[in-house]
């Protein structure tokens, strides 16, 4: 018992004084107008908005971290397995308004606020992103925490505290134009630990030495210290006062004897330089999304990471005392794709060269420990390390590496006498020059899971890259979760007044953790008052982003028309290029159509988002293909509202919010096969917008719940891609007529100099068409045009939204987290008693 240990009178004045947090509207203003005055040294006279968030923000993460308290000193006495989520990426998003609504105290703040003269939307609109993260695969971890939270799992994140997030994207002339994103400046939601610091060591050599029994060690030694330092961001579950934490990694210069003994001998510059070097380590989020480019500086960011945590994690768990055959009862640790493959290797490295244990049974340790979600197929995002870099940075971890894998090989080799080829295929060290390093492949070998990310995807790993290994392990192995989301930040916090609408309807805000719930929309289907209501929401969804657009681009779109959005990372396989030529087609033809067809037609207005990889120059020049049309269709009087076409700057969460719930139809459109699973796609849906989108990740299975005749699918098979390509490449590809039209007039300049598209066209006319546009092209045009026949009937069109959104429970990222907690991590909840004020 920990209290015992405190003397009793001690313990009564801590208990006195005692930090409580303000549950009314006084105790809220109270709080916020202490802040400003004290904290921020501010007063009524220059308190302004972002002062006015600042305090807001500090009165909440009071009490944030006052349930954070009382959540781990529980966690630390329920003595149960605790969750491990790495992640180099969480793409948080704000988190003043998600603090407010899963505390359930936004309506006290909102009055507060406007006490202090202050509108609560203004407040909450000065915070700057968290962006921490390049799309889907970051977002997702952020929806795990909060899922995670809200359903009272033991779990801790753990990532870099990066300087730079993502970049913020400038369009200028047409051009993607790349900022540099310092969020730093002032971040409430952190608490710096400078007591939590861990020595990371790089490079050096290995030794041998005989220890005191006469054990062989091998001892890792010289090279470079770098300090890593905790910085602790609280992460607030949906109604419970269970408060998570993500532990943020931050590099610094160690204040070990390497930089003193620069400084002592007067190498003052060095001794800075080595300062800065040190610094570098967490200085920026790479920015590319489905890419690896095996650089240097990413591996030491991996390893920098990897291993503070698992220092942090062994330190945990040794305070328990328990036996090391207890650690994977204690322990689950879930590898976020391939990116923290070297903690299985460091967890090994710990065991056998620091505490001594045998190999064999350290390794049934770690397998039993790990578990690894794979999150893509594309080859180019296959994450592989060429191994004389990780000779010289980690020469210990190289060591292991082969080990593992001459013992897992000998396994194969008795399995599979006489194969090879096997041997050569399954190898975690591929045979090329430079050798590779395979990360899948030794995440594979290290967990006793691997997961998918959608049915498709799961089904497609198992038959390419995870073959083999199905074969030497068995399917069991091997298994799927759908992604999902979390409706407390994707319906209620982005669309209120849909979320209260539900409400009203379903008696309650149950849906909000039981997202299976909305089924029960279904029986308000006739109901005209409710419809009416839903419709005005969407419309008032869709004047909202109009304003954004026309405040931030100058161009007008009328709310009445149908919003088409395609807002996501821009990727040749996602195809933004197939949207923008066919934006193009409907142009052509809208020009050659008699004023009566005109009538006929619905308004449209083409929305685009999403950032280029800044090295990914075919992606670049899409966004200015989108903006070069954008500028002819906007200007082109004689086309007026019937088609606009706009390019919405610097799409990020916060954006997110405001454009998921203001669609009519969304597009995911990757070639069949290489979108693992998606997740805007379930946020549109939940948000009663509709869909147009190939057979590929989440789609089918979205397609399975809300029924066929609700989403508008398009284009060829996973099955068939192969053979496609194969085709395009041995002489049969044929240009789609319609297709050739569209190139025929970008040739013709009608958007500008011809010559900046070259490569563009080119790839698909000339270069094999990789991603078959040309393919897909036809249905694509012809599924369109059954969107905007079906949008006429604006009866039906509400009722398959309404249907849709009532069939959308699946999609829960608490569903997805319950998956894991039960198949894979082996994790209980721990629910605490509810508080008052709760
Ligand atoms: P740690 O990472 O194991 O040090 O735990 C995280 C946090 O949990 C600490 O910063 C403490 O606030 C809390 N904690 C850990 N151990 C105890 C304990 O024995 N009693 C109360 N709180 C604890
Ligand atoms: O992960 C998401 C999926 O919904 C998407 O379909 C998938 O594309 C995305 C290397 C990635 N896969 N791989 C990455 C990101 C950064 C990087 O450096 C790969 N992102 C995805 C969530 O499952």
């Amino acid at each position: 018992n920990v209290e015992a240990s405190i003397p009793e009178p001690q313990r009564d004045a801590w208990k006195k004084h005692s930090a409580q947090g303000f549950t009314t509207k006084e105790q809220f203003e109270d709080e916020t107008v202490r802040h400003v005055e004290t904290t921020l040294a501010r007063s009524l006279f220059n308190c302004d908005e972002l002062a006015a968030y600042s305090g807001a923000s500090l009165a909440f993460r009071d009490r944030l971290v006052i349930e954070w308290n009382k959540t781990q000193q529980r966690q630390t006495f329920a003595d149960q397995k605790r969750v491990y989520y790495l992640s180099l990426e969480f793409l948080m998003g704000r988190a003043l308004d998600n603090a407010m609504l899963n505390v359930g105290l936004k309506d006290v703040a909102r009055a507060g606020l406007k006490d202090l003269g202050f509108r609560i939307e203004d407040v909450i609109s000065q915070e700057h992103d968290a962006a921490l993260g390049n799309g889907g695969l970051g977002r997702l971890a952020a929806c795990f925490l909060d899922s995670m939270a809200t359903l009272n799992y033991p779990a801790w994140g753990y990532g870099l505290r990066y300087r730079y997030g993502i970049f913020k994207q400038e369009i200028v002339d047409g051009y993607q134009v790349e900022v540099p994103d310092y969020w730093l400046d002032f971040n409430p939601w952190e608490f710096p630990r400078h007591d939590i610091t861990v020595d990371i060591q790089f490079y050096g050599h290995v030794s041998r030495h005989q220890d005191e029994d006469g054990k062989n060690v091998a001892v890792w030694e010289g090279g470079e210290i770098v300090d890593a330092v905790a910085y602790d961001v609280p992460i607030p579950g949906f109604q419970t006062p269970t408060t998570n934490n993500l532990r943020l990694w931050s590099s610094k210069a160690s204040k070990g004897e390497f930089d003193f003994q620069k400084f002592n001998s007067g190498d003052y510059e060095a001794s800075v330089g080595d300062q800065q070097r040190a610094e570098t380590i967490s200085a920026v989020l790479y920015p590319n999304d489905n890419l690896e480019r095996g650089k240097e500086l990413r591996l030491k960011q991996q390893y920098f990471w990897c291993a503070a945590s698992l220092y942090d994690i062994v330190r945990r768990f040794k305070k328990s005392k328990k036996a090391w055959s207890a650690f994977p009862d204690m322990v689950a640790i879930q590898l976020n794709d391939t990116h923290p493959t070297l903690a299985i290797v460091e967890l090994q490295r710990i065991l056998v060269d620091l505490e001594g244990l045998d190999w064999v049974e350290a390794w049934g340790i770690v397998q039993n420990t790990f578990s690894y979600a794979n999150h893509t197929v594309m080859p180019e995002a296959l994450e592989k390390w060429s191994v004389p870099v990780m000779q010289n940075l980690l020469p210990r971890h190289l060591q292991i590496i082969y080990e593992v894998n001459s013992q897992f090989l000998q396994m194969v080799e008795k399995q599979f006498p006489k194969d090879r080829d096997m041997l050569r295929r399954v190898s975690i060290i591929e045979e090329s020059q430079p050798k590779m390093v395979r990360m899948a492949y030794l995440a594979t070998i290290g967990s006793h899971k691997v997961n998918g990310v959608a049915e498709l995807h799961s089904d497609l790993i198992k038959s390419t890259i995870f073959k083999d290994f199905v074969e030497i392990y068995g399917p069991d192995k091997f298994t799927n979760v759908t992604n999902g989301i979390t409706p407390r930040r994707w319906l209620h916090q982005a669309n209120p007044r849909l979320s209260e609408l539900i409400a009203s309807k379903l008696g309650g805000y149950e849906f909000l953790t039981d997202l299976t719930k909305l089924n029960k929309l279904e029986h308000f289907l006739d109901d005209k008052d409710f419809k009416k209501e839903w419709q005005e929401i969407k419309y008032a969804n869709k004047v909202r982003l109009a304003q954004h657009i026309v405040n931030t681009t100058g161009v007008r779109v009328n709310p009445k028309a149908l919003f088409d959005i395609q807002v996501k990372r821009i990727h040749e396989y996602k195809r933004q290029q197939l949207n923008i030529l066919g934006v193009i087609h409907r142009y052509l033809t809208i020009k050659a159509m008699s004023a009566e067809e005109r009538k006929k037609l619905a308004p449209r207005v083409s929305i685009f988002g999403g950032k280029a990889a800044p090295g990914y120059w075919m992606a670049k020049t899409v966004i200015h293909l989108v903006c070069s049309v954008g500028e002819v269709v906007n200007n082109d009087k004689d086309v007026g509202d019937l088609l606009k076409v706009v390019y919405i700057e610097d799409y990020n969460v916060s954006k997110a919010e405001i454009i998921t719930p203001a669609s009519d139809i969304s597009e995911h459109i990757s070639t069949a096969g290489t979108e693992a699973s998606g997740t805007s796609n379930m946020k549109f849906v939940l948000n009663g917008g509709l869909i147009i989108g190939t057979c590929d990740g989440a789609n089918i299975e979205i397609t399975r719940e809300v029924g066929e005749s609700n989403i508008f699918l398009f284009g060829n098979l996973a099955e068939d891609v192969e053979d496609l390509r194969h085709a395009h490449n041995y002489g049969s590809f044929k240009l789609d007529p319609d297709l050739a039209k569209v190139f025929d007039a970008i040739k013709d300049g009608a958007f500008g100099d011809a010559n900046r598209f070259t490569a563009l066209c080119s790839s698909i006319t000339d270069h094999g068409d990789y991603y078959l546009v040309s393919d897909d092209f036809n249905s694509y045009i012809k599924t369109h045009a059954l969107v905007d026949e079906a949008y006429k009937d604006q009866d039906a069109w509400l009722e398959k939204c309404i249907t849709s959104v009532s069939r959308m429970g699946f999609f829960s990222s608490d569903r997805c987290i319950q998956e894991y907690a039960e198949m894979i991590w082996n994790v209980e909840p721990l629910v605490p008693e509810q508080r008052n004020g709760k």
